[in-house]
């Protein structure tokens, strides 16, 4: 039993929940060729655009947006889908069962680097109480996620997933199959590995900035061991070193731009990586509460995060109280 469709089955999703990941896999191996194309495919680059978050859109955020905007709508599964490269929610099928989130491309400022980028998804139930075209659809909290994961383009094509039990780990063959390579990532509970942008440490709060003195310390400081630090400017990248060998990682909130008191996802990045993480034994948390129980209020809700190993993220939140 080692593809997605049997393993995941076993996992406990229902048929027509396997046949909408198929769905996102097979657009992910559309995304992956472009990724590795690169420049022969001319697909480099920022287009003129900005996002509704005000980020300048690359050329392949847009292009790995249209190829799984386009492949799930045909879907009829499909009630809804949401996305970081999309203003509004877009309406599917008003019969179907699904709710689909992405980042189509994480870490997007890796691309013109040949560096780590991945594809992030989550699926939801659709809410029958709920017009399909509402982006209300998408306000469900973390805990309710059917399935989250995502594909990692790097040296290999990984595709990380859960359906709500265990994080299980595949790589895309040659035949282009994605095959399981690793059946149950456990997260070690205890870590010397740390993944947090420095740059920002005068924007944080006090308690944060502590926090990460301490650990920066070493064995001469209170956590009295020496620690490694890491970062990938992609969460994907980020997530998946901390899902192989423990780690912490935080994104957390800073007083850059008032209107924007943290810079990661809800609904695309915060909670499928919270699922994926829980699933493998680390914690997820906002620097006040789990993840998975936030009640979302809009649609490209920013969280602070901090997530990975689980002694550690307790100890950073130990900190924050
Ligand atoms: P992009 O997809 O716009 O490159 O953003 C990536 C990201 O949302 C997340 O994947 C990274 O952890 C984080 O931003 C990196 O942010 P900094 O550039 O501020 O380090």
């Amino acid at each position: 039993m080692h593809d997605v469709n049997d393993v995941l089955q076993a996992d406990g999703a229902k048929p027509e929940l396997v046949a909408l990941v198929e769905i996102i896999l097979g657009a992910a191996k559309h995304i992956a060729h472009c990724v590795r194309q690169g420049a022969l495919a001319g697909v480099l680059g920022s287009t003129e655009d900005e996002n509704i978050q005000g980020e300048t859109q690359k050329k392949l955020d847009v292009i790995a947006n249209q190829i799984l905007k386009d492949a799930l709508l045909e879907n009829r599964q499909v009630c809804a889908i949401a996305s970081e490269e999309e203003d509004t929610s877009v309406a599917g099928n008003p019969a179907g069962t699904y709710l689909v989130a992405f980042d189509p491309l994480d870490g997007s400022s890796n691309i013109d680097i040949n560096g780590q980028v991945g594809t992030i998804f989550t699926i939801y139930p659709a809410r029958a109480d709920v017009a399909c075209d509402s982006e209300l659809q998408f306000h469900q909290p973390g805990i309710q996620q059917l399935c989250a994961g995502y594909v990692l383009y790097g040296g290999s094509t990984l595709l990380v997933i859960s359906v709500g039990g265990a994080t299980r780990c595949f790589t895309l063959d040659a035949n282009g199959n994605f095959v399981l390579t690793e059946a149950e990532l456990q997260i070690p509970a205890d870590t010397r590995e740390f993944a947090i942008n420095l740059s920002n440490q005068r924007f944080w709060r006090s308690a944060f900035k502590r926090y990460v003195d301490d650990l920066i310390a070493g064995d001469t400081g209170p956590r009295a061991k020496n620690y490694n630090m890491r970062w990938n400017a992609a969460m994907v990248g980020d997530v998946h070193r901390v899902l192989m060998r423990g780690g912490i990682f935080s994104y957390p909130s800073d007083s850059r731009n008032p209107s924007q008191p943290a810079k990661l996802r809800l609904l695309y990045e915060a909670n499928p990586m919270a699922l994926l993480i829980e699933g493998a034994g680390g914690k997820a948390f906002t620097e006040t509460q789990r993840i998975l129980t936030l009640q979302p209020q809009t649609l490209h809700q920013r969280v602070a995060v901090i997530l990975g190993s689980a002694n550690e993220v307790e100890a950073c939140l130990a900190y924050l109280k």
